[in-house]
Formats: structure tokens, C-alpha cells, sequence
């Protein structure tokens, strides 16, 4: 096998980046090793600890470990969760738990979730796979959830409200703090999706995590703007009760339950989220935040200056309306690029490898294929 994997130079449409270094060289050590199997594998096991409790504190867990969402009075005893495959992953099993914990056994209706429609598609299998209705509620002109919409829509069968903070599609962060109060109103979890904007939000003025409201379940994950080797997610959730809802007996293992969808994980995800981390968080990222925030207030300036219709960059992600002749041309030239969903606007998602360098050289590129 002589293939060698494509480049980031062209690539503008990712959420995935090159892993830091340090998080590379990780993944390769621990490359056969499995926390699925953590009384065999205590080593990854460890780091899946430590990776969780940094979790936590990039969340806001560890500053609110008080704070309980299982409703029984018990404290919470700090971060908990687990290194998940993916956003999808995460957000599976977060819908997981708050449909165990609405199912009393009564056989009453379907739980039902309530998501925005700037949700990622991973929440559509979720209700797939749960037999769970999802409620799609619309968003506002400043493309976060109608909460209005929200309001209207719950009652005794919602297990959970979803919040997007940082959204796939326009990079928005839904108003979660609000969004916590309708879900406790009926009882319901608030699921948070992280997965992209977890590693950049911390440095804004954004309210997103446990600690600004009444969040009981997370999706954030370290391979994307965490920069760790995929795959690496991260599910994190208020309390060890929570997760819980979803360990079965594991009878053969060292470890007697398992709380995780897969069986074998991959060891050199989990190892390379916390060499990311190590190095990363907070200064890192931090830094990383700037240049990515600064690069895609830069490039929505210069599409706008050349006259196209630009979606404003909250986080580092610019939506833009380029002719489709123009897109077309753009991805013959090597540039990987995507649409939104409903093909109106092209999505550049500012990660780490895309510095200002290459967003020059995409510009000169756009300009001469004007021009032609
Ligand atoms: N939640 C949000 C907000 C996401 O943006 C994504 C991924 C997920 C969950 C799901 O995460 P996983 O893909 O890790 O399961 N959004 C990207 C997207 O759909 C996924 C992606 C990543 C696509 C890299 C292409 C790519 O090259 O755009």
C-alpha cells in the first residue's frame, strides 16, 4: 500500500484538521490498545480519565461538580463520561440516556426530542435508532432555535431539548441558558452540542456549558478543534448517574459494566485527545481561536469587498454565496469546499490548517478564475 492521504492545503470544507504533533505521536503509540477493556488496557484507561476530567474543566463541569441533573438530591462527584468515536456517537447516547431515564415502563407515547433545524444530521439516526420523534423546531433570522418554537413544543413526552453550540452549517450558538429552563419546565434533559465549537467557545463570551446553565448532557470532541487524530469525541455528562442509564453487564471482562455504544475503541484516539490537551489547553487553543476567528473575519471582508453575500462569522466559519459556476470551478482546481444544505451558500470552516497563507492563495485563485 503506497497511497498517501490527501493533503489540508486545499481543503476548506473540513471539521477534521491535522492532529497537534504530539497528538499524532501519541495515537501511533497507542495504537493497539483498547479502553473498551479497561482492566486489560489499564494504561489508556487512565489517560481516559484524564482526558474526561480536562473535558470537564474546558466545559465547565469540574467548576459546577455540585450541581446534580439526575433530580435525586445527590451531588454530582465531577466530570464524567467517556472518549466517544465521533459527534455522532455522542450524540446517540446522550439521546440514549434521556430516553432510559423518560421510559418508565408505562408504554405511554414515544418520547419525543426537541432539536433545532441547524442540528446535525447524526441526530436524525439518533431518533432512527432510539424509535424516538424528533421535533424540529425552526431558527431565527440569527439562524439560533426559536425558543418560542421550543416552548410550544414540549410537554410530558419530551426527554430532551438540544442546544447547538456552534453549528454545523453557520457556526451559531443556540441560547442555552434559556433553552436549560424550558427542559427543566417538563422534566426533560438539555443536551448540548459541542462537537465542533467545544474547543473554540471557552474563549468567547458565549454562555454554553455546565457551568452557565442547567446542562445534563455534552458532545464535544477533542478531533476536531481539539486537534487530536480521529477518532476522538467526547461525551461528558453532569453526573455518573446519568451515564448509567446506559451500562449493561459486561460478565467476562475484568470490568464488570460498559457504558460505551462500541465494544474495542480505539486506544490511539483517546491517547491523542489527551496529548492534544496537555499541550493544547488552555494557551493553545486559545491562540488557535484567535488566528482562526481573525482569518475568517479576514476572509468574510475580502469575499464581501468583492461583492458576494457573506453570513457573518460568530465562531470561525464563514457561509458565502458564490455562483455555483464559480464553486464548480473552485473544486476542479483541487479546492475542497462545501454548500450548505440548502446549496445557497459555500462553507469555509476556519480550522488550524487553514492559515492566512492559503486562504491568499484561494483568493488569487477566485480572482483569476473571475476574471476569466
Ligand atoms: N455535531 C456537530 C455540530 C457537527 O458539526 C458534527 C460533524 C457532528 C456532530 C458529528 O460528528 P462526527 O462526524 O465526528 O460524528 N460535522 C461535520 C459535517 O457534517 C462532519 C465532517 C467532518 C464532515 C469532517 C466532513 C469532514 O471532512 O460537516
Amino acid at each position: 500500500m503506497r497511497a498517501e492521504p490527501q493533503s489540508f492545503d486545499r481543503v476548506l470544507s473540513s471539521m477534521c484538521t491535522e492532529p497537534h504533533p504530539a497528538a499524532r505521536e501519541a495515537a501511533e503509540r497507542f495504537l493497539a490498545t483498547n479502553p473498551g477493556d479497561p482492566g486489560t488496557y489499564r494504561t489508556v484507561a487512565d489517560l481516559e480519565d484524564d482526558a474526561i476530567a480536562t473535558l470537564g474543566e474546558i466545559a465547565g463541569l469540574e467548576i459546577d461538580a455540585g450541581r446534580d441533573g439526575n433530580g435525586d438530591g445527590e451531588h454530582g462527584e465531577g466530570p464524567s463520561g467517556y472518549v466517544t468515536s465521533g459527534g455522532t456517537e455522542a450524540n446517540v447516547q446522550a439521546l440514549r440516556i434521556a430516553r432510559g431515564r423518560a421510559d418508565d415502563g408505562s408504554g405511554r407515547a414515544r418520547p419525543t426530542v426537541v432539536v433545532p433545524e441547524s442540528a446535525h444530521f447524526s441526530f436524525h439516526k439518533a431518533a432512527d435508532l432510539l424509535r424516538i420523534d424528533l421535533e424540529v423546531v425552526p431558527t431565527t433570522a440569527a439562524r439560533r432555535v426559536d425558543l418560542d418554537a421550543v416552548r410550544a413544543c414540549v410537554d410530558e413526552n419530551t426527554a430532551a431539548v438540544v442546544g447547538v453550540a456552534g453549528s454545523t452549517e453557520y457556526g451559531r450558538v443556540d441560547p442555552i441558558p434559556e433553552l436549560g429552563a424550558i427542559a427543566d419546565s417538563v422534566d426533560a434533559l438539555l443536551h448540548v452540542d459541542a462537537a465542533w465549537g467545544g474547543f473554540v467557545l471557552p474563549f468567547t463570551d458565549h454562555e454554553w456549558h455546565f457551568g452557565h446553565a442547567a446542562v445534563d448532557t455534552m458532545a464535544i470532541d477533542p478531533h476536531k478543534m481539539g486537534q487530536a487524530a480521529v477518532p476522538a469525541g467526547g461525551l461528558l455528562v453532569r453526573s455518573a448517574a446519568l451515564l448509567d442509564e446506559l451500562a449493561v453487564d459486561t460478565p467476562y471482562l475484568e470490568s464488570t459494566s460498559q457504558a460505551t455504544l462500541t465494544g474495542t475503541r480505539s486506544g490511539a484516539g483517546v491517547a491523542s485527545a489527551v496529548a492534544a490537551m496537555e499541550e493544547l489547553w488552555p494557551d493553545g487553543y486559545r491562540d488557535q481561536y484567535v488566528r482562526s476567528q481573525n482569518n475568517a473575519e479576514w476572509l468574510a471582508s475580502e469575499l464581501e469587498d468583492r461583492g458576494y453575500e457573506v453570513v457573518d462569522p460568530v465562531l470561525p466559519l464563514v457561509a458565502a454565496s458564490l455562483p455555483t459556476s464559480l464553486f464548480e470551478a473552485l473544486r476542479e482546481e483541487g479546492w475542497r469546499l462545501s454548500r450548505t444544505g440548502d446549496d445557497e451558500r459555500v462553507r469555509f470552516v476556519c480550522m488550524p490548517h487553514v492559515t492566512r497563507e492559503r486562504l491568499e492563495v484561494f483568493l488569487a485563485d477566485l480572482d483569476r478564475l473571475t476574471a476569466e
